[in-house]
């Protein structure tokens, strides 16, 4: 039969046990799950920490902060202090990797003593200690190559420097040296034009002007030395003469000509008061005229005094044999040329080609008038002519 009581009380033992089994089975899951967590915090510290190793503090910190607000941690304070302990470690080796990486630029930026202040902060308990420690010897080395570049640099610098000084002063001796030559040259050259080396008084600048030579007196060799010489290179003109005069009832003609150079000559020559260097045998032009005469005399026996004195006679302008000389004295060959003369000149050209016949003459001088005196050897008289 139905008991209402015992049903009752079957239930009311049941319900504990239920209870007990969920409490059992909360238990059971939440010691499931802080299980979970905890393995899951462990694995994200080792991370962290693996991140750390790798020098990723930044990453590191970020991850364990998340992890601290992990139930686990937050709520039952698991590894919250290894967590916390690894924040500040992180951020220690930040702070120092910062300092070191600041460091590694200066060494970049080859400011080498600033590098090392700056890792020498990096303190001994530091991760970057070590690597600062070598990082300053290095920077040490680098300090001192440095120095022993630019003590090289400086050194090569000088020697450049003296290499180009010496250069320069090489140069310029050298220039100083063509200079002195240039102007030894441009003297030696002053020297050999304004030299006069055949002494005809004419410069050797002179000479190339005119055509002639420095080494011959007289370059177109017509007996006319260079300096008195019209045409002292050659060239000009020869002026013609004819003449015709009576000789006891004879008709004389001669015909030559001289060339101006030789008038021009005695025209330039200085004039002297009137004297015997007038008297001028030794010229070509007269010898060969006084040759012509004599020749002529001999071969007609003219008296050669008298002959020649009608040649001198017949001079067309010299008609007035007895005229008063004057100031101007001429030579022979300019009497002979201009066919004009005093008594004077007329005696000078008479005397001339006797001479240059090989007769001695004396020039006699009057108060007012000159005359020549001829030695007639073979008459054994002096006949004055005036
Ligand atoms: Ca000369
Ligand atoms: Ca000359
Ligand atoms: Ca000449
Ligand atoms: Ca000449």
């Amino acid at each position: 039969m139905y008991n209402p009581r015992i049903k009752t009380q079957k239930a009311f033992i049941q319900i504990p046990l239920l209870i007990a089994i969920i409490v059992s089975i909360t238990v059971i899951s939440v010691g499931i799950y802080c299980g979970f967590e905890y393995y899951k915090t462990s694995k994200l510290i080792k991370e962290a920490k693996q991140l750390a190793g790798e020098e990723k503090y930044d990453e590191a910190i970020k991850k364990l902060e998340t992890i601290r607000n992990n139930l686990v941690v937050k709520n039952l304070g698991l590894k919250r202090q290894e967590i916390n302990d690894e924040i500040e470690v992180n951020k220690r080796n930040l702070e120092d990797k910062l300092k070191f990486t600041q460091a590694l630029a200066k060494i970049d930026e080859r400011n080498y003593q600033e590098a090392i202040n700056l890792f020498s902060k990096l303190s001994e308990n530091s991760f970057y200690y070590q690597k600062a420690q070598t990082k300053i010897e290095e920077a040490k080395r680098k300090i001192v190559e440095e120095q022993l570049r630019e003590t090289e640099s400086a050194k090569e610098k000088a020697e450049q420097k003296a290499q180009e000084e010496a250069i320069r002063r090489s140069q310029e001796e050298m220039r100083r040296k063509e200079k002195e030559l240039e102007l030894a040259e441009k003297e030696a050259k002053e020297r050999m034009m304004s030299a006069d080396h055949d002494g005809d008084g004419l410069t050797y600048r002179r000479e190339l002007e005119l055509g002639t030579s420095d080494w011959d007196t007289d370059s177109d060799d017509d007996g006319i030395k260079d300096n008195e010489d019209l045409h002292p290179a050659g060239g000009g003109r020869y002026i013609a003469q004819e003449f015709e005069w009576n000789y006891e009832g004879t008709k004389i003609t001669f015909k030559t000509s001289i060339h101006e150079d030789w008038y021009e000559y005695y025209k330039r020559k200085p004039r002297s008061p009137h004297g015997a260097e007038y008297i001028t045998p030794n010229d070509p032009f007269i010898k060969d005229v006084a040759q012509f005469l004599k020749k002529k005399a001999d071969e007609h026996n003219y008296h050669f005094g008298k002959f020649l004195l009608a040649f001198v006679q017949g001079l067309p302008y010299v008609e007035d044999y007895y005229t008063h000389f004057d100031e101007y004295p001429k030579y022979p060959v300019e009497t002979f040329v201009e066919r004009n003369g005093d008594c004077e000149d007329t005696s000078y050209l008479l005397a001339s080609l006797v001479e240059a016949a090989g007769i001695g003459t004396v020039l006699v001088e009057f108060h007012d008038h000159m005359g020549v005196g001829i030695n007639m050897v073979h008459e054994q008289s002096v006949i004055i002519i005036q």
